[in-house]
């Protein structure tokens, strides 16, 4: 039970001063208050926090930050120290019953640790030593015995060159967070209309008639698209919000880049819909079917770039009821937002976790594309799909090649260019490879960032299922819960992050990322930070260990080399080493963009997504694991949620009070989480119920606290992502 929760009021406005002042206590707190005014400058590093584009050069301003931002900062800049001497005083039991806000705090690793087999406490190890370690198991299993893990803070630079490593080891084992991310935006829009990510600028974004939100809180996770808002509300747009719970960040916006912080801001969403989890598929087939019945369609569009209208048209049968219950919206509403709909010239669909985590989110998403494409709202002006992408470089690692099932173009581009024979056979994603660990199948895992762990689903089948592995190996700026769950033996690999300055041979090198919009460019740290080696470095001293070319040495000394690499094997990156010397970087090719759908029939389809309803058997509520203020992912900054009233504590359940009335629990109550599943039951208990103003039959709760009650064979048709928001729970009251 945790002591010092306490519950308030939720808040109906985002940033403004309190904001600031709450950044500004985090980073004093860490002592790094000079790096935010080098986050996403032309000259400085690129924003560790979430993947939402910076503005042109000429528009940024001197603190081009959020909150949310600085915290991220803050938690990787810190003067804190995690080194051998805490290792000495922490046995792995110890660890093991750590809080992941706790883990967070010891500050940065600076040393490569070992765990023997049969140790209790890891022990401080050379570079060479860990190194040959690595490298003598590599050559030991066969290459489907390995697992290569990437979290998307991974520069393009380190993970090209570690899925060449990869692959010259022989596998497409290369599951990434992607997988329990935006996959199956990735799906959706690859079938739909031929490439995997979002369509549209920043400019589209601040200049559209409509934006519909959906499934994301910008609020917490992506504060600087407020500012967008803020400026297509000045434009004169509109906009819709759709979720369960009324997320102040959709509500109202107090910018601290001007007088709104002190004012009253800006007022966000025009109409707010409360929808029930998971009923976005029903509201988006009814908001098609109610234009196509008003014929406010594009014919012209539809006639010239897409296929598949008519079989679509066809078997699009909406029943009202139905759709009034799945959506938990009345049909009134739908109709209203229909209405806005065909008053806009433009309008673009932005989503994020509440619509990828589902069981149905690719059919989801792909009953969005048909929406957008009905009236054209595609390849042009203010038009367009927009994904929101989460880790700042999570984009940019999936076009270089991490991917665990790679089309065949890039396989024979990469073989040709390194001259060897690039594996074909698809790889494990997260799901499939925690499976096959659990049934003893790889005997080698490698995590390039990220906290495998205690973001994935199921945790205490991990945790079994990392113990069958022989040599566990996690590259790591901080330390967190996947250091303390390993194999038979294990090692720590610290490494610099995107705030430190890296330094090799030819000078201080600087990396490149790509935002959420498909946009490049160049990130350059500062402080510097002794015997941690870079995430190239550690990757191409395998290469060189295990494969011998000389190719890794000329890599590690010289990142310019591995970009000439990039642009030989990826089209799009032509002239790289140049492009990223403009301020704002460069646009990579996006054929909708220009009404260019790269799909075999090199059309737009629209596809036949047939209605799912979640049921949950009574007494049952459907759970989605959120985020809350005060973290990033598997990071806690911090025990509060402001924005939904949450203090000192993580250990909540929000539900709504109608639905607390029925089952006959009060607000303030202590219940264990019970997830039922045919796999079976999986329990979370010390939960403190919150009344909340979520929508009917619905819950939520944070992860990582929840990811124990997420079943692994629980994953979304085609992209296989875990459906962390839609658990089926049920509330068993604590005694007091
Ligand atoms: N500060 C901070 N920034 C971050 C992150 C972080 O942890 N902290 N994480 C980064 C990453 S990796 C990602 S992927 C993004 C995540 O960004 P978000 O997707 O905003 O993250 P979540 O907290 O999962 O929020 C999901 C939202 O969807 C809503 N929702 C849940 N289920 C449904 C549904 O069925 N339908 C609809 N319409 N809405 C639903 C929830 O109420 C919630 O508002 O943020 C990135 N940025
Ligand atoms: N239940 C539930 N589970 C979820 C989600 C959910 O909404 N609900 N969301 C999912 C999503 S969207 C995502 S993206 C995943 C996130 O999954 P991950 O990416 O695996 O997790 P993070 O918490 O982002 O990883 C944090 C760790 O990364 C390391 N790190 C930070 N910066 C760097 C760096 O520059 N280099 C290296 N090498 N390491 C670094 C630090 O050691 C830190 O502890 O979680 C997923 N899990
Ligand atoms: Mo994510």
């Amino acid at each position: 039970m945790e002591d010092k929760l306490r519950v308030g009021p939720a808040k109906t406005s985002a940033a403004g001063i309190p904001g600031v002042l709450h950044a500004l206590g985090f980073a004093a707190r860490d002592r790094a208050l000079l790096p935010l005014l080098k986050v996403n400058q032309t000259d400085g590093f690129d924003c560790p926090g979430c993947a939402w584009p910076d503005p042109d050069p000429e528009h940024r301003h001197v603190a081009e930050f959020c909150e949310n931002g600085a915290k991220a900062v803050a938690e990787e800049a810190t003067h804190r120290r995690c080194g051998p001497d805490f290792f000495a005083e922490h046995p792995i039991a110890d660890l093991r019953g750590r809080s992941d806000h706790w883990l967070g705090r010891q500050g940065r690793l600076t040393t490569p640790m070992y765990l023997r087999r049969g140790s209790a406490t890891y022990e401080p190890v050379t570079w060479e030593f860990a190194l040959d370690l690595i490298a003598e198991k590599l050559k030991s299993v066969a290459p489907d015995e390995a697992v290569f893990y990437t979290s998307g803070r991974t520069s393009n630079e380190a993970a090209f060159v570690y899925q060449l490593l990869v692959r010259r080891l022989g596998t497409n084992n290369l599951p990434d967070c992607s997988n329990m991310c935006h996959e199956s935006s990735g799906s959706a829009l690859t079938e739909t209309i031929g490439i995997g990510k979002g369509t549209v600028t920043l400019t589209d974004v601040e200049t559209t008639d409509l934006l519909l939100i959906n499934g994301q809180n910008p609020g917490t996770n992506h504060p600087r698209m407020l500012i967008a808002l803020e400026k297509q509300k000045a434009n004169g747009g509109r906009i819709i919000a759709i979720n369960p719970l009324p997320e102040a960040g959709l509500i109202n916006f107090k910018n601290p880049q001007n007088l709104g912080a002190v004012t009253g801001g800006v007022p966000l969403a025009d109409e707010y819909c409360q929808i029930r989890v998971n009923g976005d598929l029903a509201l988006f087939r009814a908001l098609n079917r109610i234009l196509i019945d008003r014929d406010a369609v594009d014919h012209d569009f539809i006639e010239r770039y897409c296929a598949g209208f008519d079989d679509y048209v066809a078997a699009l049968a909406v029943d009202r009821a139905e759709t009034e219950f799945a959506t938990g919206m009345p049909w009134s509403q739908i109709e209203r937002v229909a209405d806005m709909v065909c008053e806009s010239n433009s309008a673009i669909v932005c989503w994020a976790m509440g619509l990828t985590q589902h069981k149905n989110s690719v059919p989801t998403i792909k009953e969005i594309i048909n929406f957008l494409l009905l009236r054209g709202n595609m390849g042009r002006p203010g038009a367009g799909a927009c994904p929101v992408r989460g880790h700042s470089n999570v984009q940019g690692d999936r076009t270089v090649g991490i991917y665990e099932k790679p089309p065949r173009e890039f396989l024979d581009s990469l073989s040709e260019a390194f001259g060897f024979e690039a594996p074909q056979e698809h790889g494990y994603d997260v799901v499939e490879a925690i499976r096959a660990m659990r049934d003893g199948r790889v005997k080698f895992f490698m995590g390039m960032g990220g906290n495998f762990v205690r973001a994935t689903p199921d945790s205490v089948v991990t945790e079994e299922a990392l113990a069958n592995v022989d040599l566990t190996v996690q590259v790591s700026t901080k330390l967190n819960g996947s250091h303390a769950f390993t194999g038979e033996e294990a090692l720590i690999l610290p490494t610099l992050g995107r705030t430190d300055a890296d330094l090799q041979a030819t000078g201080p090198q600087a990396v490149t990322v790509e935002d959420s919009m498909g946009m490049v460019h160049a990130s350059r740290g500062r402080g510097s930070f002794d015997g941690v080696l870079s995430e190239v470095a550690i990757v191409t001293e395998l290469g060189r260990r295990v494969l011998g070319d000389p190719y890794w040495d000329q890599f590690r000394d010289d990142y310019s080399v591995i970009r000439d690499r990039i642009e030989q094997v990826i089209p799009g990156f032509e002239d790289y080493n140049r492009r990223i010397q403009d301020p704002g970087g460069f646009a990579l090719p996006n054929g909708p963009r220009e009404r260019r759908f790269t799909t075999a029939s090199g059309r737009a389809h629209f596809t036949v997504n047939p209605l799912t309803v979640l049921r949950p058997p009574p007494g049952h509520l459907i759970l989605q694991t959120v985020r809350s203020h005060d973290q990033y992912n598997t990071t806690v900054y911090g025990l509060d949620d402001r924005y939904r009233g949450i203090k000192g504590g993580r250990r909540v359940v929000f539900v709504n009070p109608a639905d607390l009335a029925q089952l006959g629990i009060s607000d303030g109550e202590h219940v264990t989480l019970v997830s039922v599943h045919e796999s079976g039951e999986r329990r979370a208990p010390g939960f403190r119920v919150v009344s909340y103003d979520t929508a009917r039959g619905c819950a939520a709760a944070y992860f990582p606290e929840t990811n124990v009650l997420v079943p692994l064979d629980s994953v979304a048709d085609t992209s296989g992502t875990p459906t962390s928001k839609s658990v089926i729970v049920r509330l068993e009251r604590e005694e007091a």
